[in-house]
């Protein structure tokens, strides 16, 4: 009987779980998630620095409205603030970029002003907006976002600030510097030319205020896990090797399926849902599959894009910013030539770091900024010791701010990129990518055949418009149990063997 047929996912992240829920509470009673490390959560990750509550990995339900099911499952297990449930933040419709109070401080320790950066700010806006009605109409002008911004930022800054000081236009061209490194951090990209700018459309944004968990985004995770049979994880449990297309006879068993983990272990399957990252994808898919992935599949691993963000939280005694400010920018008065990577990553990568922003204070936490670092130099700045990026971020604050004796109490960063189950942060889409690529991604294998559907794929880099995100990863669980579920409900469909 199908609910009996065996079924192993690969990674205990947010899409592991949800495939893992759908298929239990549907009735399989065979269900396995294999985790390589010794916790569940995958890129889901809340830490603690003193007394902060603090994200290593996700921060935001991005559009949280009812159509998020991030957002309606963390509503239904309480985990929300009653602010982030209100009409009124669910139809607020933002297009993926909050509207945070902003200041911004220069390299030559200024603050500067909303008169000077707002015509910049604006102009970069409307051109991000411009960027996705290029949406796989193969039409598109350049073939990334990065080459476009910048003829269009030229272009349209020479028109419109004509009548400007040419010390205001250059301050202007620094800050667009820094917006397309913000650009790079939202999109985990090490540059936006290597952000495809044909597939940059696909990428769907919901209405909602995107808001974060008050005690944290790994509560939902708990919630979840509460929800499954204990036991049915196996932790520090590396997969290796997905053998498909067994022959009967050959194997241990009938089953088309072989996992095999690091330790040795051989575990016969029906159906093996792979959830690693794309990342990890990329840098293993010659060992993990055998036989190998098709090369369609395989191009599309290839050309999809997964790059770098990583945060830095620095903690400070007291707030050297204004009480409502939620973002801060970091301009660089050299940069007015539109640039989004260093040109000597181990002596200037700090300056890829846009700025910050700014974590909620509370009565028991303390003041803690969130900075942001994407790409080469982010990887580069993994390497660093502690007290490297400290030494770092402590001289940085203190150049913006003209205050020579500021000192942070605290320093913690992330390190995704060495993460060995990781390798990166999340997907983009990359120069000649396009719709078909994430089809490809989430094409199972076999699709047709006597045994099909014997290796799903789920994970955010599979969702054809939610990628890079918790919902489309969930959303992509939960899509591949429902393949198995109907596979096995509509009439005529093979059954698998029984051991
Ligand atoms: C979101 C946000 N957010 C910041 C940072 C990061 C991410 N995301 P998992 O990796 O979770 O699980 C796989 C498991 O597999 C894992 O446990 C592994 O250990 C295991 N594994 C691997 N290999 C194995 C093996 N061989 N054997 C066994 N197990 C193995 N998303 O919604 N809001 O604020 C952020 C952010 C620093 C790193 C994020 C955010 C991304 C999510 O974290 C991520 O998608 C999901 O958690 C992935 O779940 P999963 O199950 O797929 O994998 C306009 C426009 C532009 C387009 N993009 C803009 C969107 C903005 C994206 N936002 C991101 C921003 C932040 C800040």
């Amino acid at each position: 009987h199908g609910l009996d047929s065996h079924i192993v996912i690969v990674g205990c992240g947010i899409s592991g779980i949800g495939a893992a829920l759908k298929l239990t509470k549907h009735g399989f009673r065979n269900v396995r998630i294999l985790e390589a490390t010794g916790r569940t959560g995958g890129r889901i990750k809340t830490g603690k620095m003193g007394n902060n509550i603090i994200e290593i990995g996700a921060n935001w339900i991005h559009g949280p409205s009812e159509a998020n099911p991030v957002f309606c499952l963390s509503r239904q297990y309480g985990l929300l603030d009653p602010e982030s449930l209100t009409p009124e933040n669910q139809n607020l419709d933002i297009g993926g970029h909050p509207p945070w109070v902003p200041s911004w401080f220069s390299s030559s320790g200024r603050k500067l002003t909303a008169e000077q950066m707002g015509p910049a700010v604006e102009l970069f806006g409307e051109l991000l907006e411009e960027c996705s009605q290029f949406s796989d109409k193969g039409s598109e002008p350049y073939s990334s976002v990065g080459e476009f911004l910048r003829a269009e930022v030229r272009q349209r800054a020479a028109e419109r600030w004509r009548g400007d000081s040419a010390s205001c236009h250059s301050i202007r061209m620094s800050l667009l510097s820094t917006l397309l490194k913000v650009e790079c951090c939202v999109n985990g990209t090490h540059t936006l030319d290597a952000l495809g700018l044909g597939a940059f459309g696909l990428y769907k944004t919901l209405p909602g205020l995107d808001c974060t968990f008050p005690r944290g985004y790994e509560g939902l995770i708990d919630s979840l896990m509460k929800e499954l049979r204990p036991g049915m994880v196996a932790y520090r449990r590396p997969v290796s090797r997905v053998h498909w297309q067994r022959e009967p006879g050959k194997g241990e068993t009938e089953r088309p399926v072989t996992v095999e983990c690091e330790d040795g272990e051989r575990i016969p399957a029906d159906h093996v849902i792979v959830t690693v990252p794309l990342g990890y994808l990329k840098k293993h898919h010659g060992t993990l599959f055998s036989p190998p992935l098709p090369l369609h599949k395989l191009h599309s691993v290839q050309r999809m894009g997964f790059g770098t963000n990583n945060k830095i939280f620095v903690e400070f005694d007291n707030p050297w910013w204004d009480e409502d400010c939620e973002v801060i920018y970091l301009v660089w008065e050299d940069e007015t030539d539109l640039v989004d990577q260093v040109s000597d990553v181990e002596r200037l990568w700090i300056k890829k770091l846009f700025g910050f922003t700014v974590l909620k204070p509370t009565k028991r936490y303390g003041h803690v900024l969130c900075g942001w670092i994407a790409g080469h130099e982010s990887e580069f700045m993994e390497t660093l010791s502690e007290q490297d990026v400290t030494h770092a971020i402590t001289n940085l604050i203190r150049r913006f701010t003209g205050n020579p004796i500021i000192t942070p109490r605290r320093v913690l960063r992330s390190q995704w990129f060495h993460d060995p189950w990781t390798c990166g942060s999340y997907t983009h889409t990359g120069t000649g990518t396009s719709r078909q690529d994430i089809h490809n991604l989430a094409e199972p294998l076999p699709l047709w055949g006597e045994k099909p559907l014997q290796v799903l794929f789920a994970g955010e880099a599979t969702h054809p418009s939610f990628f890079s995100t918790v919902h489309g990863a969930l959303l992509t669980g939960w899509r591949e149990a429902d393949r198995l579920i109907s596979h096995y409900s509509a009439p005529g469909t093979s059954q698998p063997t029984k051991s």
